[in-house]
C-alpha cells in the first residue's frame, strides 16, 4: 500500500513538534505546520503526485524544499530529517502532546525544566507536586494533567471474565438475528476462560448476503465503529471493551478457530510443529503447498501436527503440547462433577438470603451438599458469629436437614485466623461442625515469613480445614498478600488440609498456576463460591475455568466428593 497523506502529514508535524520543543525559529516551525495541513488536506494521494512527477511545489505553502521532503517520504516511508531530530530529542515527548492540554510550548517547559521525557515521568512529576511551580502552570493544570492520565489507563484496562460474559451474551444473542448466519462463537483468552479479557474475539460464519456487519455496527451499545469491513469489524462499545468480529470462511473454520482462540504462544507451537512436517498453518486452514489439507475442525488441525485434541483452558505453552504428545493430558474437571458449594453466606451474617432459602437454591443446581459457612465474630462488620449464635445456627441447621429429602445441610464457618495463628472461635464449639474454612482478613501486610508462619500455625489446630481464599486478592483492587503457598501447600497436604479456589469472579483465589501447583504438590482444592446470595452460587462455572487452566481433574477437587467420602476427608486424624 502506498503511503497515505495522513502519514506524510504526520512525520511533518512530528518534525514541528520537535523542532519547537528545541527552540528552533518560529518561522520553520510554522512551515512545517503549514505543511503538514496542506498535505493532510490534498484531494489528491502525494504518493500519485510524486510518482506521475508532477510539481509539487506549486501547492500552497510547499516549496522546492519541502516538495524534496514529500518525495522522499514517498519514496522511503520516512525522513531523515526527523529521525536526526529524534536522535536529539526524545521522540516521546510528541507522545505527550496527545494528552489535553499539552501542546509543544508547554511539553518543552517539562521537558527542559523537570527533564519529563514520556507519560511515566509526566505522572510522577504530577503526584510530586512539582508540576505547579513551572512557568504557566499551576495547581489546577496538574490536577487535569493526571485526570487525563488516568483516564487513559483506565481505557487499557483489562475486564474481569464476568464483566466480559454480560456485555457477550446479549451482544451474541443480538448478532444471532442477522440474515444468514451459521456459526457464532466467542474466541480468544475468552474462551480459554481467563480470569480477564482485553478484547472480545467473534468469530462467525454466515451465508454470502448476510448483513451481520451492518447490524454489528448498529449495535446500540456500540460507542465507536472503530473499523467496518466483510471479512473483519472492530468496535468500543460503551464499557470501553473492544470487540472484533470475523467472518470465517465454512471450510476452514476449524482452523480459525484455533488460531483466534489462541494464545498466541500456543499457536506458534502449533505451528511450529506444522512447519516440521511440512505444513503450513494459518487462519485459513492447513496447507500443503497451495492447497487445503485440513482445517474445518480444530480436531483436524491438531491431528495435522500428530496431537489429540487440546482443550481451550489448557492453550498457553505451559505444557501442553508436550503432555499431549506422550497421550497425557488431564482429563479436567467439569461443572457437572461438582457435588456441592463449601462456602457459603447467609443473613446471619453478611449474606443476602436465609438458611434455607440457600440451601434449596443449592438443591436446585443439583447438589448433594451446601456448607453454610458464615463469618465468626472478629469481622464485626458482617455481624460474625459468636459462640452462642453459632449454636443458634447448628440446632436451626439440624431442623432444617430434617425437611430436606436427598440433600444436607453441613454446619460450617468461615472463621478468621488471627495475626498470631490461633483462629477466632474456642476449640469447643469448632468440633460440633461438620466443616471449617480458616481465612484471613485482617493484617494481610505482614512480612512473607510471618504472613506464612501465621497460616502454617493455624493448620496445626486439629479442627483446621480449608484454607478459604489463600492470597487475598481482588482482581485488579487489591494484590495479593505476601506469603509463602508453596511451603503452605506441602504442610496443608501433610496435615490432612486442604486450599480452596474461591470462584467470586473478582477474586478467582488462586490463580491458574497456583492451581497447578497444588496438583503438583498433592494437596486438593475446594471449588468455593463464597456466596453471599442464592444467585451467586451459579459463581461455580467462573471456578471450573479457572481449575481447568490449572489442569485441574476431578479428583484434585475436593467437592466432586459424595457426602460420605467428603465427610471423610474433612475428619482429621
Ligand atoms: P486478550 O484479548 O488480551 O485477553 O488475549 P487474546 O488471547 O484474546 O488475544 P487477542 O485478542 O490479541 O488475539 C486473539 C487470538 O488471536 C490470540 O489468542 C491468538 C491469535 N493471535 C493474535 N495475534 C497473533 C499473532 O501475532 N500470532 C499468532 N500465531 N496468533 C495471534
Ligand atoms: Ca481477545
Ligand atoms: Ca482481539
Ligand atoms: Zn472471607
Amino acid at each position: 500500500m502506498p503511503i497515505q497523506n495522513a502519514d506524510i502529514a504526520e512525520i511533518f508535524s512530528r518534525v514541528a513538534n520537535l523542532l519547537e520543543i528545541e527552540g528552533a525559529n518560529q518561522f520553520r516551525v510554522r512551515a512545517y505546520r503549514n505543511a503538514a495541513r496542506t498535505v493532510g488536506s490534498l484531494p489528491r494521494n502525494a504518493a500519485d503526485m510524486v510518482e506521475a512527477e508532477e510539481d509539487l511545489s506549486k501547492l500552497p505553502g510547499i516549496g522546492k524544499d519541502l516538495a524534496g521532503k514529500i518525495a522522499e517520504i514517498v519514496k522511503t516511508g520516512s525522513l531523515d530529517q526527523l529521525e536526526e531530530l529524534e536522535e536529539r530529542t526524545p521522540a516521546e515527548l510528541n507522545e505527550l502532546m496527545n494528552i489535553s492540554g499539552l501542546g509543544p510550548k508547554r511539553v518543552s517547559a517539562l521537558y527542559h525544566e523537570l527533564g519529563v521525557t514520556n507519560r511515566k515521568e509526566l505522572k510522577a512529576a504530577a503526584e510530586k507536586e512539582k508540576i505547579r511551580d513551572v512557568e504557566g502552570f499551576g495547581k489546577k493544570t496538574e490536577q487535569s494533567i493526571l485526570e487525563e492520565l488516568s483516564k487513559k489507563e483506565e481505557g487499557e484496562k483489562r475486564v474481569p471474565l464476568m464483566q466480559a460474559e454480560q456485555r457477550a451474551a446479549p451482544l451474541i444473542d443480538y448478532l444471532k438475528n442477522s440474515k444468514g448466519i451459521k456459526k457464532i462463537t466467542v474466541a480468544g483468552s475468552y474462551r480459554r476462560c481467563k480470569e480477564t479479557v482485553g478484547d472480545l474475539d467473534i468469530l462467525v460464519t454466515c451465508k454470502k448476503d448476510s448483513n451481520v456487519m451492518d447490524r454489528f455496527a448498529d449495535y446500540e451499545d456500540v460507542e465507536k465503529v472503530v473499523s467496518k469491513g466483510s471479512t473483519r469489524s472492530t468496535v468500543v462499545l460503551k464499557s470501553g471493551l473492544q470487540v472484533d468480529v470475523r467472518v470465517l470462511p465454512q471450510v476452514g473454520y476449524g482452523a480459525g478457530l484455533h488460531y483466534f482462540t489462541g494464545s498466541k504462544a500456543h499457536n506458534i507451537a502449533v505451528r511450529k510443529r506444522g512447519v516440521d512436517r511440512k505444513f503450513k498453518i494459518n487462519e485459513y486452514g492447513v496447507f500443503k503447498g497451495k492447497e487445503r489439507v485440513a482445517g474445518k475442525t480444530e480436531e483436524e488441525v491438531y491431528e495435522k501436527v500428530g496431537l489429540p485434541y487440546i482443550e481451550p483452558e489448557l492453550r498457553e505453552d505451559r505444557g501442553e503440547i508436550e503432555a499431549a504428545e506422550k497421550d497425557s493430558l488431564p482429563n479436567l474437571v467439569r461443572q457437572k462433577d461438582i457435588r456441592g458449594d463449601l462456602h457459603a453466606h447467609t443473613k446471619a451474617t453478611d449474606g443476602q438470603a436465609s438458611l434455607e432459602e440457600m440451601a434449596k437454591a443449592a438443591k436446585k443446581l443439583g447438589y448433594d451438599y451446601l456448607a453454610v459457612t458464615d463469618h465468626s465474630k472478629k469481622v464485626t462488620m458482617a455481624k460474625g458469629l459468636n459462640e452462642s449464635r453459632l449454636a443458634d445456627q447448628i440446632e436451626e441447621i439440624d431442623r432444617l436437614n430434617e425437611k430436606l429429602d436427598d440433600f444436607r445441610v453441613l454446619k460450617g464457618i468461615e472463621v478468621d485466623i488471627l495475626e498470631d495463628g490461633s483462629l477466632d472461635l474456642p476449640d469447643d464449639i469448632l468440633k460440633e461442625l461438620d466443616v471449617r474454612v480458616c481465612s484471613v482478613h485482617y493484617s494481610q501486610n505482614l512480612s512473607r515469613k510471618k504472613q506464612t508462619k501465621r497460616v502454617l500455625k493455624a493448620m496445626e489446630n486439629p479442627y483446621f480445614n480449608i484454607l478459604g481464599h489463600p492470597t487475598g486478592r481482588i482482581i485488579g483492587q487489591r494484590e495479593p498478600y505476601e506469603i509463602d503457598l508453596e511451603e503452605i501447600m506441602k504442610q496443608a497436604r501433610e496435615n490432612g488440609c486442604f486450599l480452596e479456589l474461591n470462584a467470586e469472579p473478582d477474586r478467582l483465589d488462586l490463580t491458574d498456576t497456583h492451581c497447578k501447583m497444588a496438583k503438583e504438590i498433592g494437596v486438593k482444592l475446594a471449588i468455593s463460591t463464597d456466596a453471599h446470595s442464592t444467585a451467586s452460587l451459579e459463581f461455580m462455572r467462573f471456578g471450573i475455568g479457572q481449575a481447568r487452566r490449572g489442569w485441574l481433574e476431578a479428583d484434585d477437587v475436593l467437592n466432586t466428593r459424595s457426602l460420605g467420602d467428603l465427610m471423610k476427608l474433612l475428619k482429621r486424624a
